[in-house]
């Protein structure tokens, strides 16, 4: 492709997916509100608020595929998730309708989900149970991407990212990680994939222990190769066991489930 947009360039997942992505087109355009540094030949740099309508259609202008990883990526006010989560995934689909429809790869998350419990395992057609204000947000946005399916043929990889971090921090993440290994083979099947429609992916690696059940994206030829199960014994020598009774052991979205609905940031 011509030109890649990854939007919260400057974030965790952001920063690494800059070059790991880099070969799948001859431009990558790099967006976010954090500073992004220099730009290396191949890069555009654009400061963008994904709230600002008029700046996000200019954003996507000209863009073939979009990664779309910007916002708030835990839980916040309303108003802060309203802007960067709500407006500014609906000035994103409305920028790509203008925009000839450049595919994207959404970064839904594991907080749509975040009430069941870590001994339930289930594909991605399950009731969603959002854990807090985030992973509402996260279910509009999975609802926006299916509705501009429908509506007008556009195309999207909803990923329901698990822990994506260089290691498993813990022992929930044994179950819920996705190395950024496995992050970046997934956008590769995504943006080479014929056809895409819009599916619902789990953005788990080969855990022994995951939750999820991804067979409904087999089509996609994605085959994740990390397993957090080989972190398994440094997690269990550094990392305290957490009390079976707390979140923590309970439930999917573990500590996001016991956030308050905040009023300040
Ligand atoms: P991050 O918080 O490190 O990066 C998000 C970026 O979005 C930041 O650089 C931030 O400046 C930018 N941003 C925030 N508000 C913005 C606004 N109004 N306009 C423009 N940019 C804005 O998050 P991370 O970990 O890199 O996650 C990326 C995406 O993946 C997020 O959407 C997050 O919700 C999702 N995700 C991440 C998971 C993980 O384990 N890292 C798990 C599940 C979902
Ligand atoms: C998420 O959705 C967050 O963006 C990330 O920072 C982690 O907290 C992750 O979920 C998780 O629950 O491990």
């Amino acid at each position: 492709m011509h030109r890649l947009l990854i939007t919260g360039a400057a974030g965790g997942i952001g920063r690494i997916m800059r070059q790991r992505l880099a070969p799948l087109a001859t431009i990558v355009r790099l967006s976010d509100i954090c500073d992004l540094g220099e730009a290396a030949p191949n890069e555009e740099l654009v400061s963008c608020d994904l709230g600002d309508d008029k700046g996000v259609h200019d954003l996507v202008k000209g863009c073939d595929a979009i990664v779309h990883l910007g916002g708030m990526s835990g839980e916040a006010s309303f108003a802060k998730i309203m802007n960067a989560n709500i407006a500014g995934c609906y000035n994103l689909y409305e920028a790509a309708r203008a925009n000839g429809m450049p595919r994207i790869l959404l970064a839904s998350s594991l907080h749509t989900v975040g009430f069941y419990r870590q001994d339930e395992y289930f594909d991605a057609n399950v009731p969603l149970r959002p854990d807090g204000l985030y992973g509402v947000s996260k279910c509009f946005s999975e609802a926006l991407a299916r509705m501009y399916f429908d509506k007008f043929g556009q195309e999207t990889a909803v990923v329901r990212i698990g822990s994506c971090f260089e290691h498993p921090r813990d022992h929930r993440m044994l179950a819920s990680w996705l190395s950024y290994g496995d992050f970046a083979s997934l956008a590769e099947c995504v943006f080479k994939a014929p056809r895409l429609g819009c599916p619902v992916i789990w953005g788990v690696s080969n855990n022994d222990a995951r939750w999820w059940d991804n067979s409904r994206a087999n089509f996609l030829g994605w085959q994740p190769r990390d397993n957090a199960g080989l972190h398994r014994a440094r997690i269990e020598e550094t990392v305290p066991l957490p009390d079976p009774q707390s979140s923590s052991a309970l439930y999917q979205g573990g500590p996001f489930t016991e956030h308050p609905i905040f009023k300040e940031d």
